[in-house]
C-alpha cells in the first residue's frame, strides 16, 4: 500500500491538492500545519475510503476540525506502530531526543513529524541505549526510524517542496521515497 506523508502546507492547498491527486494514496498523514480544513483535504484523498490522519501543529487553530486532528497519532500497520506528532510539543527544533523517546515509550518503530520544513531520514537515539547496544552489538541503531517529509509548501534550510511516499508490502517490508515537486 502507498502512504502518502505530508506537512506543513500552511494554507497553500494548490501543492498539496496537486500531490494527492498525483499519487493517489492509499492512506494519508499530514504532519500539521494545515492551517486548511482537514475535512476538506481528507475528500482530496478519498476519505473515508482513504483513511487520512491528521495531528496538529503550531498554527492549527482557526482552520482546523478538531474532531478530525489530535496532538499526536499512534496506530499500527502490518506489524508495524507509527507514531505521528507535529513536533513542536517534542520541541524537535533543539534536537529530535525527547521525539524518539516519547515514540518508543509507546513502543513504535516508526516516527513522523513536521515542523522544521527540512526533510530528515534517520534512526533516533534509544531507550536504555546502553543495555541494548551490549545486548545486540554495538553501534546498532535501535531507535525508530524518524521520517520528516519536509514542507510541501514552504520549504527551509535549502531544501526543496517535498513530500514523501511509503510503500508497505503485505509482510512489512517498507520503503521510504521522498520527493520534491519543484
Ligand atoms: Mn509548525
Amino acid at each position: 500500500m502507498k502512504i502518502l506523508i505530508v506537512s506543513d502546507s500552511h494554507g497553500i492547498s494548490g501543492p498539496l491538492r496537486t500531490v494527492i491527486m498525483k499519487e493517489s494514496p492509499d492512506m494519508l498523514i499530514h504532519l500539521g500545519d494545515s492551517e486548511y480544513p482537514q475535512s476538506e483535504i481528507a475528500s482530496w484523498a478519498g476519505a473515508p475510503k482513504t483513511p487520512c490522519i491528521f495531528v496538529r501543529g503550531n498554527c492549527d487553530y482557526n482552520y482546523s476540525d478538531p474532531s478530525l486532528v489530535r496532538n499526536e497519532a499512534v496506530f499500527e500497520l502490518k506489524g508495524h506502530r507509527f507514531f505521528c506528532a507535529h513536533g513542536h510539543l517534542q520541541r524537535v527544533n533543539y534536537g529530535l531526543l525527547t521525539l524518539s523517546l516519547t515514540a518508543q515509550e509507546q513502543g513504535c518503530d516508526i516516527c513522523l513529524f513536521g515542523h522544521t520544513h527540512v526533510p530528515y531520514d534517520s534512526f533516533g537515539d534509544a531507550i536504555s541505549s546502553f543495555n541494548r547496544y551490549y545486548e545486540s552489538g554495538f553501534g546498532t541503531p535501535s531507535g525508530p526510524r524518524i521520517l520528516n517529509p519536509g514542507s510541501i509548501a514552504i520549504p527551509r534550510g535549502g531544501s526543496k517542496r517535498g513530500y514523501m511516499v511509503m510503500e508497505m508490502k503485505e509482510d512489512g517490508r517498507y520503503e521510504v521515497f521522498y520527493r520534491t515537486i519543484d
